[in-house]
């Protein structure tokens, strides 16, 4: 039997790449058994890639029977823990150990913390994502918020508000369907081309709702907080995650920004920001801040790696080399390599879409996918090449076309066809928003040190 370490057994959290978990000093594969999990195949998911100890203090009927370990553990192992640490799980206070029961069926990248995306035979089965199938990212553990003790805290430079849940549901609210978007979806097909730092998001980092909740516009009305010094509203979550958008998005009056509390119908999940999360439609993915905490509405940006570091900030793709240039250091000494400042934070995301099935019926092949663009921006046309980029045809755009022009939050669904080809083919899309802006051939000139933004040609084999 093998030896891992424990970096290598952490890795180890998706049905692709196996699900492992630890007891004592022996790795177990338990891939197989999760849908058998007699507590359920979500809830052993959040022992994914690590020890189960801490889990087993809490459900003790584990280590009550002897059998558990016996007869189910132990035909799983595949191995032993290199430099085995005994006490490694010993009066645990794993910070996760309360993160809410997700569904084994995402795509996991990691579990402490989760980075899962929406399973990609399942994105264009749901024009609205269910909830338990929504991509997650979160940077640290899920805080865990006792609702009467809730408060969001709204000041300006004069004044100051707090609101309680309660408080927020009594004012006019409003629903707005949007899709939200990681910045590092796609990271993955950057790499492909050179390396990157960040998680190696597929196409899955991206996923539609309903929200309900309150226009932030309305309240700064209400409330007077705005004066001509402001330019920036900071937004900070509980667990230390904050960032900013520009205060003309939030007082625009088409621009939909809004104190959400419910998600398709439900109060939020834990996950995804109960009780209250800011929507910032047609914006990248961070500045749509869960659980929040304070709003500040300022004369600055926020602080921090999300807003004015290195985070999500389009590097050049002249700045390459990742083996000789520490990232921290472009964050760091400020003047060292390019001053960080003079690069302006992703807000808007660009036009992105993709192929997320390749079928067969009859006589044809059938290619669905998405398009979608910041800015509200709808999508006026996606090309869709059966051959590398030859010749093109256009998609049929189905459900999200028509969209109010610059409010089309929702992504837009596309299929195209052809006839069985007789050889191997390279499904290749590219859309069209209605700025007719389009998406680069090639990673190369977009292609930057963060991975972000991502939205070169999406390409398949088929079959
Ligand atoms: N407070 C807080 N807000 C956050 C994050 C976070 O970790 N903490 N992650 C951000 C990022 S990077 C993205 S892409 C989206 C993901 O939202 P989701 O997990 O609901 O899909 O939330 C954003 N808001
Ligand atoms: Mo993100």
């Amino acid at each position: 039997l093998k030896k891992y370490t424990y970096e290598e057994i952490s890795k180890h959290t998706s049905k692709e790449n196996g699900i492992w978990v630890t007891y004592k000093d022996s790795v177990f594969d338990i891939t197989d058994f999760i849908n058998n999990h007699p507590g359920g195949k979500d809830k052993i998911m959040l022992a994914a890639g690590k020890g189960i100890e801490p889990y087993w203090d809490i459900y003790k009927q584990h280590t009550n029977n002897e059998s558990i370990v016996n007869d189910i553990l132990n035909p799983m192992r595949i191995g032993f823990i290199k430099e085995y640490d005994k006490n490694k799980y010993n009066n645990v206070n794993d910070p996760y150990i309360k993160d809410p029961t997700r569904s084994s069926d995402l795509n996991y990248h990691s579990v402490t913390p989760c980075n899962a995306e929406t399973p990609l035979d399942e994105i264009t089965n749901n024009w609205i994502t269910p909830n338990d199938l929504w991509y997650i990212r979160n940077h640290n553990p899920v805080p865990n918020i006792d609702i009467n003790k809730y408060k969001l805290n709204i000041s300006s430079t004069s004044n100051d508000y707090i609101f309680t849940i309660d408080e927020l549901k009594k004012l006019k609210s409003k629903k707005i369907i949007t899709t939200m978007q990681c910045g590092g979806n796609r990271r993955n097909n950057l790499n492909d081309y050179k390396k990157t730092s960040g998680t190696l998001w597929n196409i899955g980092a991206i996923s539609t709702a309903e929200w309900k909740g309150v226009p932030l516009r309305d309240i700064i009305i209400q409330k007077g907080l705005l004066n001509d010094k402001i330019k920036h509203v900071q937004i900070e979550g509980i667990d230390g995650v904050k960032a900013s958008i520009p205060i003309e998005k939030v007082m625009n009056i088409y621009g939909d920004v809004l104190l959400a509390y419910e998600m398709n119908g439900e109060d939020i999940p834990r996950d995804h920001g109960y009780p209250l999360r800011i929507i910032v439609p047609g914006h990248v993915g961070i500045r749509n801040i869960k659980w929040i905490k304070n709003i500040i509405l300022s004369k600055e940006e926020a602080e921090g790696t999300w807003q004015k570091g290195i985070s999500y900030k389009g590097i050049p793709h002249y700045i390459d080399d990742v083996n000789n240039i520490n990232i921290d250091d472009i964050y760091l000494h400020r003047q060292y390599i390019i001053n960080i400042d003079d690069i302006a934070p992703i807000q808007e995301m660009p036009i992105q879409s993709c192929i997320t099935n390749i079928t067969k019926s009859h006589d044809e092949i059938i290619a669905k996918g998405f398009a979608w663009s910041g800015g509200g921006r709808g999508i006026i046309r996606v090309d869709v090449s059966f051959n590398d980029g030859k010749t093109w045809k256009m998609a049929n755009l189905k459900e999200g076309r028509g969209q109010p022009f610059n409010k089309a939050w929702a992504w837009t669904f596309w299929e195209a066809k052809i006839d069985i080809p007789k050889d191997k083919v390279t499904v290749c899309c590219k859309a069209i928003d209605s700025s007719y802006n389009t998406q680069p051939e090639k990673q190369e000139t977009t292609w930057n040190i963060r991975g972000l933004n991502n939205n070169s040609w999406h390409k398949i084999k088929y079959p």
